[in-house]
């Protein structure tokens, strides 16, 4: 995957270009990145990139011009690449869009700054309008960035063992268990019996029972959209029966007969 980023500030990039796993890729060239000063391409005196908005209003816009150019020379060095302007008007980028973008082989990520781009360069130089999320940032540089760190870790060999990214959050849009390392008691709390067991297929029902559970508590949303499995419904089913014989123990006992409760 080739990686071009085109902003006003490419220095922003390298500390994160320069660690962790982003760096390993890089080394082992499984991912090619580069940074294009939009700045490169500005002309007059100032070689300014933003200009004051027709109609007035506050702010400043990013010029068409340099924008067009320093696209148009990204596209020479990746005439294959997607064009994605970051913008909160994008459509919203998930772990289902990071495994789309990650089957590609380059993509060129515009860096919007001020109050964003003129318009004319979202009409005729951009592929894809793309969000992380319902804010605004100062700049499209750190959603480049989370873009390309989720998508660098779905590239084959990238993660140490190949299917650390197929059981994780989100990979079947459900949150992951709980996890736990040495040492197996700590301040008092101990790590659960069963992942101490050695028995992988008790292991595996608790991680999937504690998946369900903290997704169903947590993020309700994932699961209404969701395929379930027959041994989720199981599970689900399971806990339906739970809840209603303490509804009954509750109807049978009566109010007050048992602690807690109003
Ligand atoms: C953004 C987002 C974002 C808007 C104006 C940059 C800023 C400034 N990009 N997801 N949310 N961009 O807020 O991607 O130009």
């Amino acid at each position: 995957m080739n990686f071009i980023v085109l902003t006003i500030f490419p220095k922003m990039f390298n500390p994160f270009w320069e660690h962790g796993i982003i760096r390993k890729a890089i080394e082992q060239e499984k991912i090619s990145v580069s940074a294009i000063d939009i700045r490169d391409f500005a002309t007059g005196k100032h070689r300014s990139t933003d200009d004051r908005p027709y109609g007035g209003g506050c702010g400043m816009v990013m010029k068409p011009e340099p924008l067009a150019a320093a696209i148009r020379a990204a596209t020479q060095e990746a005439p294959f690449a997607k064009r994605i302007l970051l913008t909160p008007q994008g459509r919203r980028f998930d772990q289902r869009v990071a495994n789309e973008l990650a089957a590609l082989n380059g993509l060129i990520l515009i860096c919007g700054r001020y109050e964003g781009v003129d318009e004319r360069i979202c009409q005729d130089f951009i592929d894809d309008e793309m969000s992380i999320g319902d804010y605004i940032l100062t700049g499209g540089e750190l959603a480049a960035m989370i873009m390309m760190d989720a998508l660098t870790r779905l590239i084959p060999g990238v993660l140490g063992d190949k299917d650390s990214a197929e059981k994780e959050t989100f990979s079947d849009s459900i949150l992951k268990h709980g996890q736990y390392t040495r040492p197996s008691s700590f301040e008092g709390h101990d790590v659960p019996e069963v992942l101490l067991s050695g028995n992988h297929k008790d292991i595996d029902q608790w991680r999937l029972e504690t998946s369900l559970i903290r997704t169903f508590l947590k993020r309700p949303d994932l699961l209404e959209n969701r395929a379930l499995s027959q041994e989720e419904i199981k599970i689900l089913k399971k806990w339906c029966i739970d809840i209603e014989k303490i509804i009954h123990n509750q109807s049978i006992l009566g109010p007050g007969a048992l602690p807690g409760g109003q």
